[in-house]
């Protein structure tokens, strides 16, 4: 009974049921669709229809699809389903119809049946999903589709760093990218030993091997090409031997199935970076492995230079050299003008000027690794819609949470399909319907407080929560009301409902798992926005303070809320980086936290109170005159006080330093910093400020392999407000920095 009674709810929540032109409910939009009549001509699915597919499909993802089709198969049927590539006899009549273009169909709907008209076999698939897509709630439309994709690769690379997918989220994915017409997918988690340096050279363990296996049928069955990755340049030898080792991983690789290969030169320093060399072997790969084999696709390779602000731009420089030397059947992959960037027309002239061919778009987004407490819910958008000639593919880098990537994923299937049609607002709902459909009014509020990165080393930002941008420009002129207030208090009550339909959401168990600490934190948000709101209310803003508590105790409550949530980090989403779940930070929270402050202000001046009116309390910051480590955040967990690391290789100027800013004197008890090369520590100078007054801090233990110092016993007791550590060599340095922390205590 009760259960009725909620799914009635959720009903009207999510506006099930409402008049919806069937051939909308297909992602990704097609080029182009006919209606015979003005309004949409809909009917009920078939129960039962007969399925004539053409010898050449026998076997076919289009063949498997329609197995796995709601209506079932029966010879005989009234309602038909013919399908046919072009050249086959059952397709011959709509020969004419089919657009000329890889992956293209023709597909056609009457209330007497279907056909399907592609115009090679991965056509044929998607015409089927079309389809299957229009009957996703039990509805047909009377139309024909004539379609085909703009970006001929188009899919996800598997290439951040943190815990690679599951063996689970991979098949999952795989037979999501089939519906939503991808057809590429990497392997090249960065934390899988087989991918990377050093055991690229060995073969996967059994079980390894097998799933491998069993994910390479699973994209065979969606039409996905499975490329598998290796990343070798961390230690290569340019000799015989390893040019061998890494021909030896392939054909282990092609044994397993594996019919698509790539190369990752990304993120390494020294010997492996040299282009020259990468080209010799990258144009051996592809001359006797790939043309010799005639069935693999297309060689990919990660640059190590893969985004303009880290390319050197000299005529006989690095992309310049792949571009000349590289044979041109090999796509050379490219994240646009820095590692995290929109990509657009510009951006695309000046690389593929240079390479001399069609950019491979490695999109750094939604990948979170540089921002692991957060999660990247929000549409896409920001890319040109104008660069679909210049583009060889373009790949999504997702979050490891795999579940929750599907939001994004789904729009950028949508966008590089048919990207002047694309609508990134529309795009999202329908991304977030197909993923939570009994749920998806939960899961747009849910993610609509899930979509900013925060401060990051990238300086790539989502905007968050656009409902709240009017109140946000208002607050910066003038004082809130008890109408924003409202506002502010309906929010964080639908993030608390959102949050409690989503954590007994049973229908995707793997979804709620990822999502749990942020509903969980989401809950917290939203306490602490009421016990602001009531105090506002009742004690700035005069709204009547009959049956409302004291201010103390809503006070205390509000401080209690930010101490939770602190606390909540301390032991949720454990990670070394950034550990915690970070939601509403966008605008939901820096707006309570202001009316908070408000609110205490006026309290403070009426009553001749002294509350405490800073919120959020930021006792830490950076300052940096290395380019790269300037926008580094930083931040303070429990005694520690850590600077984010960054993977990327640093060049840090002679003379130049990265201070921490402490906003009063604490007790310094412990240092550490690795700048990841034995013995560089030498070329730089720790210091802190005490009293005004900067002094050195030695070194007290350097381990052999990284450069850790550890200064446990000559700075305990030191009273300081700064900690810096500079480049004292004289010469620029080329440095990682892998850690910057230290611990105190309070005065
Ligand atoms: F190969 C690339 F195109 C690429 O983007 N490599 C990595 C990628 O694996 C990672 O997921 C992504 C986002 O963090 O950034 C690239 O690696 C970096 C780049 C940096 F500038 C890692 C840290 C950095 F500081």
């Amino acid at each position: 009974m009760k259960k009725d009674y909620l799914a009635a709810g959720l009903f009207l929540l999510t506006g099930l049921g409402a008049a919806q032109a069937q051939v909308s409910l297909v992602n990704p939009v097609p080029q182009s669709v006919q209606r015979s009549t003005e309004s949409a001509d809909l009917f009920k699915a078939p129960a039962e229809w007969e399925v004539n597919l053409s010898a050449k499909l026998k076997g076919s993802p289009a063949e498997t699809a329609l197995q796995s089709a709601a209506p079932k198969q029966k010879e005989g049927a009234k309602f038909s389903v013919t399908v046919g590539i072009r050249g086959d006899r059952n397709i011959r009549k709509y020969a004419k119809h089919i657009p000329d273009r890889a992956e293209g169909y023709y597909l056609s709907v009457s209330r007497k049946g279907v056909v399907v008209a592609g115009n090679d076999a991965r056509g044929a698939f998607y015409g089927v999903q079309t389809l299957l897509g229009m009957m996703k709630e039990g509805q047909l439309e009377a139309c024909t589709v004539e379609d085909f994709p703009d970006v001929p690769y188009r899919g996800v690379v598997e290439g951040f760093y943190g815990t690679p997918w599951s063996f689970e989220d991979r098949m999952s994915q795989l037979d999501f990218y089939g519906r939503n017409k991808m057809n590429v997918y990497l392997y090249g988690p960065k934390d899988d030993p087989y991918h990377s340096t050093p055991r690229w050279r060995e073969p996967y363990p059994e079980k390894e091997a097998e799933n491998i296996k069993r994910l390479v049928a699973q994209a065979n069955r969606n039409g996905v090409i499975f490329y598998w990755a290796i990343h070798p340049g961390g230690d290569i030898k340019w000799n015989d031997t390893d040019r061998r080792l890494l021909l030896e991983k392939f054909e282990s690789m092609y044994a397993l199935g594996v019919r698509g290969f790539a190369v990752f030169f990304d993120d390494i320093s020294g010997e492996g970076t040299r282009a020259n060399k990468q080209v010799d072997l990258l144009n051996y790969l592809d001359n006797e492995f790939v043309q010799k084999k005639g069935d693999v696709a297309p060689l990919v390779v990660c640059p190590t230079e893969y985004n303009k602000s880290w390319a050197s731009d000299k005529p006989n420089g690095y992309l310049r050299t792949m571009g000349r030397t590289l044979n041109k059947d090999v796509q050379i992959m490219w994240t646009g003008n820095s590692v995290v960037h929109s990509i657009d027309k510009p951006s695309m002239d000046w690389v593929n000027e240079r390479i001399q061919r069609k950019a491979y778009i490695w999109w750094n987004y939604p990948v979170s690794d540089y921002v692991r407490n957060r999660l990247l819910l929000g549409p896409v958008y920001g890319n040109g819609l104008n660069i679909a000639d210049d583009l060889a593919a373009f790949v999504s880098n997702p979050m490891e949470n795999a579940e929750s990537s599907k939001i994004a994923l789904y729009s950028i299937a949508d966008y590089t399909w048919n990207m002047e049609a694309y609508d990134s607002l529309a795009s999202w709902k329908r991304a977030v319907k197909d993923l939570v459909p009994d749920a998806a009014w939960a899961m747009e509020t849910f993610a609509s407080y899930s979509e900013t990165l925060g401060a990051n080393g990238h300086g790539f930002d989502r905007e968050e929560s656009r409902h709240l941008r009017p109140l946000v420009e208002k607050l910066k002129k003038q004082g809130a009301t008890t109408a924003d207030v409202a506002l502010l208090r309906r929010c964080c009550n639908e993030l608390n409902l959102a949050a409690d339909v989503l954590l007994a959401y049973k229908g995707n168990p793997a979804l709620v798992d990822e999502m749990r600490p942020w509903l969980q934190k989401a809950k917290l948000v939203a306490d602490y926005g009421n016990a602001v709101c009531t105090a506002a209310d009742a004690y700035a803003l005069g709204a009547g303070r009959d049956g409302v508590a004291p201010f103390n105790a809503l006070y205390t409550q509000a401080r209690s809320l930010q101490e939770q949530m602190y606390e909540f980090d301390l032991r949720n989403n454990r990670n070394p980086n950034q550990p915690g779940a970070a939601v509403a930070t966008g605008r939901l929270l820096p707006l309570l936290n202001g009316l908070l402050a408000s609110t205490v202000n006026i309290y403070n001046k009426e009553h001749g109170t002294a509350y405490n009116p800073v919120v959020e309390y930021q006792p830490y910051s950076l300052e940096s005159d290395v380019p790269q480590l300037a926008k580094q955040p930083v931040g303070g967990r429990g005694a520690e006080v850590v600077v984010t690391p960054s993977n990327e290789v640093i060049t840090w100027p002679a003379g130049a330093s990265l201070t921490v800013v402490m906003d009063r004197p604490r007790v310094l008890t412990g240092m550490a910093f690795d700048l990841g090369t034995p013995g560089i520590s030498g070329s730089f100078t720790l210091e802190a400020l005490v009293g005004g007054e900067w002094k050195k801090i030695g070194i007290f233990h350097q381990n052999e392999k990284t450069t850790v110092i550890n200064t446990t016993g000559e700075i305990s007791g030191m009273q300081a407000t700064r900690v810096r550590l500079t480049n004292t060599s004289g010469k620029e340095l080329k440095v990682y920095f892998k850690r910057f922390r230290f611990t105190k205590s309070e005065l």
